[in-house]
């Protein structure tokens, strides 16, 4: 029987395109923690973990990650079965409190595994893809109106993207407002737009700047205030014509239940790492759909590992309204793909090949990774 010899994890820092402006923090580098899962026939499987930018927007970071992998999650899992990926998953469930994103990196990697050794792709273990291309959304966040217009323009202009979600809520409201309403006007017709403010705002400010969003014709705001309020969610989302959307309020299928039997939610930002893996995010899905609850695929910003692992398992969700964010791997400045994800026609498309369908460029990882760069410097 096939069992789990080895974890390797290794950090990679890739620098940004620009600095990325959310309102806790600004981002000018992505921590990558990638993982190899080394199996006893040989065969390896990749998974990949990101926070964003350190512990400001969740409790994981990429240091974090790394941690509860070698120190508590490898241990429990070496020498156990290979292709028993659910009982994999339970078993660090319950050894492993939170960390959902360290979870999740190892769970790709035995998914990875286990469809490769099955010489067929994750989507298909998970019942085979109802779609091959999802629309995708970019955010623009370089913090200057003017800057955001034109990146807007020329994405639009090369059919990249044409659903832009806007970085607000560091600035007050009247001047975020006037942010909005600034690319609104530009984009006319031509794209959709969406906000994200990442818990900045308070009850109040949020009451003022949906209005303002509503006025707009912005059609969704993402995690307005603070997690945890989950009846002044409910208020937010039932006072306003703009749709909710929940993100870092999302922490797993339990959440996802707790948000949908409040109603406080219009739209569910599913993400795999925040979820706690591949198998919990359909479970998020399946809740929201249960509740009538629109679903869009989000990123932690991941390279096209994590990204490519995203798209095997949303390719297999039957109703994804809302679309995706999974633009992760366009954001940095280099790409560790032996062979990049195709973005086209305003869409991102399901890699063909084993496995969740991509492979590393070594190189480039001996290249980006932490300890050699460190070793170089000292
Ligand atoms: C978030 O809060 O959704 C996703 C896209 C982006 O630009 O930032 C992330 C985090
Ligand atoms: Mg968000």
């Amino acid at each position: 029987m096939t069992q789990i010899d080895r974890i390797e994890t290794t950090l990679v820092d890739i620098p940004t395109i620009r600095g990325h402006v959310l309102s806790m923090t600004t981002m000018r580098s992505q921590a990558i923690v990638l993982v190899r899962v080394r199996f006893s026939d040989g065969s390896v499987g990749l998974g990949e973990g990101t926070s964003i930018g350190g512990m400001s927007y969740g409790p994981e970071s990429p240091e974090s990650i790394k941690l509860a992998i070698d120190s508590y999650i490898a241990p429990l899992l070496v020498g156990q079965p290979a292709d028993d990926v659910i009982a994999a998953i339970t078993l660090v469930e319950k050894s492993v409190r939170g960390n959902p994103i360290a979870r999740c990196a190892v769970e790709i990697a035995l998914w990875d595994g286990l469809a490769k050794r099955l010489n067929t792709s994750v989507a298909q273990v998970f019942g085979g893809p109802v779609r091959r291309a999802m629309p995708v959304a970019w955010t623009l966040a370089s913090g200057r109106s003017e800057t955001d217009i034109a990146e807007a323009e020329e994405l639009i202009a090369t059919r990249r993207h044409n659903i832009f979600k806007l970085k607000i809520g560091k600035r007050p409201v009247r001047e975020d407002l006037a942010h909005v309403e600034a690319i609104a006007r530009a984009v006319g017709d031509r794209a959709s737009i969406r906000v994200d403010v990442n818990q900045a705002w308070s009850l109040t400010d949020a009451r003022r700047g949906l209005a303002g969003l509503q006025a707009i014709g912005c059609e969704l705001a993402e995690q307005p205030i603070r997690i945890g309020d989950l009846a002044a969610l409910r208020a937010l989302t039932a006072g306003t014509e703009v749709a909710v959307m929940a993100d870092e309020q999302l922490n797993g299928p339990a959440d996802a239940l707790a948000v949908a039997a409040a109603r406080a939610a219009d739209v569910f930002a599913v993400k795999i790492g925040q979820s706690g893996g591949l198998k919990r995010a359909a479970e998020v899905c399946a809740i929201g759909d249960a509740a009538g609850i629109g679903l869009y695929g989000g990123t932690m910003l991941e390279s096209g590992l994590s990204t490519a692992a995203a798209v095997q398992l949303f390719s297999t969700v039957p109703h994804l309204d809302w679309g995706t964010e999974l633009f992760g791997p366009l954001l940095l400045t280099d790409e560790i793909l032996a062979e990049p994800l195709t973005y086209r026609d305003f869409s991102v498309l399901l890699p063909e090949g084993p496995g969740i369908g991509v492979t590393l460029d070594d190189s480039k990882v001996d290249f980006y990774r932490r300890d050699r760069a460190r070793s170089l410097h000292a």
